[in-house]
C-alpha cells in the first residue's frame, strides 16, 4: 500500500452458481481464509432479506406472495441498489466484499422465465462491477441430489436447467469457472488462489468500475 490510504481498496468478489452448487459454504470458507491472512473482509449475500425490499423478496421466494415476473425482477435489482453506496464505501475503506450472488443471478433467473435478456440487464446498469466472478459449475441433476434441495420457489430441476443455460449465455472469458463436483476442499483451494490474486491487485491500486 502507499501509506496514504489512497489507491488501496478492497476487492469485489462475486460467487455465482445454481442453487445447491455450494456457494454459501465456499463464501464462508473464503471469508475465514482472508480474515486469517489479516485482510479486512465481509460476506454479503443477495437477496439481502433483512431490508424492507428483501422481506418482500423473501415472501415471494417462500411462496407466501405472488408477484408479476417483471415486478419481482425489479425488486431484486432494487435490493442491490439499496446496498450500492455502502458497498462503495466499504471497498474504498479497504474492505474486501465476498458476495453470494449478484446481478448475474438477477439476469439469469428472470431470463430463464422467458423475460427479454436485454430488458433484464437494464436495471443493473450503474451497479459496481466485480473484480472477479467465480462460477461454481454443477450439472442441475447433481445439484438436485444435494441435501436441502427444493425448499424454495426456484429450486426445481426443470427450471434450474434453464437457469444453467442462461448462465452459459451470460458468462464471458473473465469468469473463473470451477467444477463444483470436486470435494469442498479442492473447490476451496482453487477459489482461494484466484481471489487472493485479486485482493492483492486491488491493494496495489487496481481501479474500481
Ligand atoms: P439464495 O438466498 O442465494 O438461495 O437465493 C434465493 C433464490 O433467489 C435462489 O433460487 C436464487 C434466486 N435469486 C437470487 N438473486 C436473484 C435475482 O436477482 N433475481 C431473481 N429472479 N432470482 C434471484
Ligand atoms: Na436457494
Ligand atoms: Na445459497
Amino acid at each position: 500500500t502507499r501509506g496514504d490510504g489512497y489507491g488501496s481498496r478492497g476487492a469485489l468478489i462475486v460467487l455465482e452458481g445454481l442453487d445447491r452448487s455450494g456457494k454459501s459454504s465456499q463464501c464462508r470458507m473464503l471469508l475465514s481464509y482472508l480474515e486469517g491472512l489479516g485482510h479486512s473482509a465481509e460476506l454479503w449475500r443477495f437477496p439481502d432479506r433483512s431490508t424492507s425490499v428483501g422481506k418482500m423478496i423473501n415472501e415471494y421466494l417462500s411462496d407466501k406472495s405472488q408477484l408479476d415476473d417483471h415486478t419481482i425482477h425489479l425488486l431484486f435489482s432494487a435490493n442491490r441498489w439499496e446496498k450500492r453506496s455502502l458497498m462503495e464505501t466499504k471497498l474504498k475503506m479497504g474492505t474486501t466484499l465476498i458476495i453470494d450472488r449478484y446481478s448475474y443471478s438477477g439476469v439469469v433467473f428472470s431470463s430463464a422465465k422467458g423475460l427479454d435478456f436485454e430488458w433484464c440487464k437494464t436495471p443493473e446498469i450503474g451497479l459496481l462491477a466485480p473484480d472477479l466472478v467465480v462460477y461454481l459449475d454443477i450439472l442441475p441433476e447433481k445439484a438436485a441430489e444435494r441435501a436441502g434441495y427444493g425448499g424454495e420457489r426456484y429450486e426445481q430441476l426443470e427450471f434450474q436447467k434453464k437457469v444453467s443455460q442462461c448462465y452459459k449465455l451470460l458468462s464471458d472469458f473473465s469468469w473463473e469457472i470451477i467444477d463444483a463436483c470436486q470435494s469442498m476442499e479442492d473447490v476451496g483451494k482453487q477459489i482461494k488462489e484466484i481471489v487472493l490474486d485479486q485482493v492483492m491487485a486491488c491493494k496495489k491500486g487496481k481501479p474500481l468500475s
